[in-house]
């Protein structure tokens, strides 16, 4: 049976393509999820993708991962640099958690430089744009086999 990966995008992402291309590039939240089922196809993933501005959403969909989802995938955006909640959701359901930012949060403001989710992460992957997703994806089929 094909491995199950959540994917999950936190606030504001829904706004891609829409602003700051500069940053987050031109591509739409709906473009990264038609990149997103392509790769997992060939990866003979399946993947279930979400986005939500709220961040008990996010928690609630992560502590339903440990019945639903064998991997997750997570661009917390803002919520990165923020969320311990988030940190000990994705503590308690033990998936391995691939951690993705579009953008080089390093080469960014200083309140960007550290993620509660990275401590928590396998890996963690920022600055390669939309191809950042499929470059997780493709880790999280290898740890998965
Ligand atoms: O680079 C990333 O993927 C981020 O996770 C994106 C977050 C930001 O807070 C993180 O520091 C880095 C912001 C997502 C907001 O996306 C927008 C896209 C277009 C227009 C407005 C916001």
């Amino acid at each position: 049976m094909a491995k199950r990966v959540l994917v999950l995008n936190g606030p504001n992402l829904n706004l891609l393509g829409t602003r700051e291309p500069d940053i987050y590039g031109t591509h739409t939240l709906k473009d990264v999820e038609a990149l997103c089922k392509k790769a997992a196809s060939t990866l003979g993933l399946s993947i279930d993708f979400r986005q939500s501005n709220h961040e008990g959403e996010l928690v609630t969909w992560i502590q339903d991962a440990r019945k639903t989802a064998d991997a997750i995938l997570i661009n917390p955006a803002a919520y990165s640099h923020t969320s311990l909640a988030i940190q000990d959701a994705l503590k308690a359901v033990a998936l391995p958690v691939a951690e993705v930012h579009l953008s080089n949060i390093h080469q960014r403001e200083a309140v960007r430089h550290h993620s509660y989710v990275s401590a928590v992460a396998f890996g963690v992957i920022c600055g390669f744009g939309v191809t950042g997703y499929t470059m997780a994806l493709t880790a999280l089929a290898e740890k998965l086999n």
